[in-house]
């Protein structure tokens, strides 16, 4: 996957110094007339990465129910549901609301936003924030097969743990169900490995297509926004994960990094929690040793709900966007942004870009420019592969800490480093 997106990269940035002006060349081949921006960038890298992607998501509303119904109707009594899930959110919102504090601290320290005078990304129109209390009314499902038809992740949640439950104390058929449901489960999680061999192949078509558009020009106008972000993701992904897993584990945080390696470089290339979980779910089962019960409640919870890295964002754009407009936010200002941003979290699923739109919601919760957020929208792709790879992150650590907990990790799985690598 590495050599992947190494090749991807310097094949965009080849296409890029190719295309530099001569936006319209033509390729004259054999009698053919082939333009080669719209051949080779819009047609097959463009195709290529998209496809890897469709089949990633393919994966999602499957897996997430079915390995969802497997774990609740697992669970030894519907009590450890309620401890289950209330160590799981409540470690979900901790790490979030600790990702966002750090980032406005770091923030305020280096103020990224004075006197820069950037004038604002004119055609930027944003979509619709849902308001906080339309946020928790949509978790609960209206209709279950919609919910599924539109990846609503939340709703098919609820749903497959309801129906987990009802499995659980159906006797002789939750019995029979849950038979058919391990072994949906078992073929669903064998289509995951078989995806996993054309990683390579779309991460290089995804790398590559982004590498011939990206504009590393405007980097330099928000270079120390970009850098507080990024330095902020990675202080927070390392040494925040690895302080947090080795004191509530006693888990050696290199290996768990290691491990969780490809998930990461998956979340970096398709900027999305949801189309990665699959690769999530593979790696925290698989190398780290969390036992399915656990994993099938807390990875897709942690895909939709847990998003640390876009918090990050949230914490350093809204001092960023206060500074540029020269508006001074009080302490219960930030207080604001802090229970605003990790709330949001909860009711956002995890694709590209979801991060800049629950933004909207945090600045209006305190009074800040909504537009604001055209100033940081040129940079923000590259940001939000990021902090999809520390949102992915996020959701393994809990997943590893919640398992361990509740006795349902092998460490012999964790400690070996071949675990989970070989086709079994
Ligand atoms: N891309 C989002 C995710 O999948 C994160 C974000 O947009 O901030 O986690």
């Amino acid at each position: 996957i590495v050599i992947g997106m190494v090749a991807g990269i310097l094949v965009g940035f080849f296409f890029k110094w190719l295309l530099a002006g001569q936006e319209e060349r033509i390729l004259h081949f054999l009698s053919l007339e082939i333009p080669l921006k719209a051949f080779f960038v819009n047609g097959l890298l463009h195709i290529g990465g998209e496809i890897f992607i469709a089949s990633l998501k393919m994966l999602v509303v499957p897996l997430v129910f079915v390995s969802l119904v497997c774990g609740t109707c697992s669970l030894s009594d519907t009590s450890s549901l309620g401890r289950l899930g209330g160590k799981t959110i409540g470690l979900y919102l901790i790490t979030t609301a600790m990702a966002i504090s750090l980032a406005i601290f770091a923030a305020l320290l280096f103020s990224p936003g004075e006197g820069v005078q950037m004038q604002s990304d004119a055609n930027f129109s944003l979509a619709e924030a849902p308001p906080l209390s339309q946020v928790f009314i949509n978790i609960f499902p209206s209709n279950p097969i919609e919910s599924m038809a539109k990846g609503n992740m939340l709703q098919i949640i609820v749903f497959a743990v309801l129906f987990g439950l009802a499995m659980a104390m159906s006797g002789k058929a939750g019995e029979r169900l849950t038979l058919v449901f391990n072994d949906l489960s078992e073929v669903i999680m064998r289509l995951v490995t078989l995806l996993m061999n054309l990683a390579p192949y779309g991460v290089f078509f995804l790398m590559a297509k982004l590498f011939t558009t990206l504009g590393f020009e405007t980097i330099a106008s928000l270079a120390k926004y970009f850098a507080v972000v990024l330095t902020v993701l990675i202080l927070h992904g390392l040494l925040s994960y690895g302080v947090i897993l080795k004191l509530l584990t006693g888990l050696n945080p290199l290996m768990f990094f290691r491990k969780m390696r490809d998930a990461a470089l998956f979340g970096f290339s398709t900027s999305s929690s949801n189309a990665t979980m699959p690769v999530t779910m593979e790696a925290v089962t698989k190398k780290l040793g969390v036992k399915n019960s656990i994993a099938s409640f807390t990875v897709p919870l942690g895909a939709t709900i847990n998003m640390d890295g876009t918090a990050i964002m949230q914490g350093v754009a809204t001092v960023f966007i206060a500074q540029v407009f020269g508006v001074d936010l009080t302490l219960a200002d930030y207080l604001m942004v802090i229970l605003t941003a990790t709330l949001a979290s909860v009711g956002t699923a995890g694709v590209p870009g979801v991060g800049l739109i629950m933004l909207a919601m945090v600045l209006q919760q305190v009074g800040l420019p909504v537009e604001g957020i055209a100033l940081i929208i040129g940079v923000d792709r590259l940001l939000d592969m990021t902090r999809t790879a520390v949102n992915v992150t996020g959701d393994a650590m809990v997943s590893c800490i919640v398992a361990k907990s509740e006795k349902e990790f092998d460490p012999d799985v964790f400690n070996d480093p071949a675990a989970g690598t070989k086709d079994e």
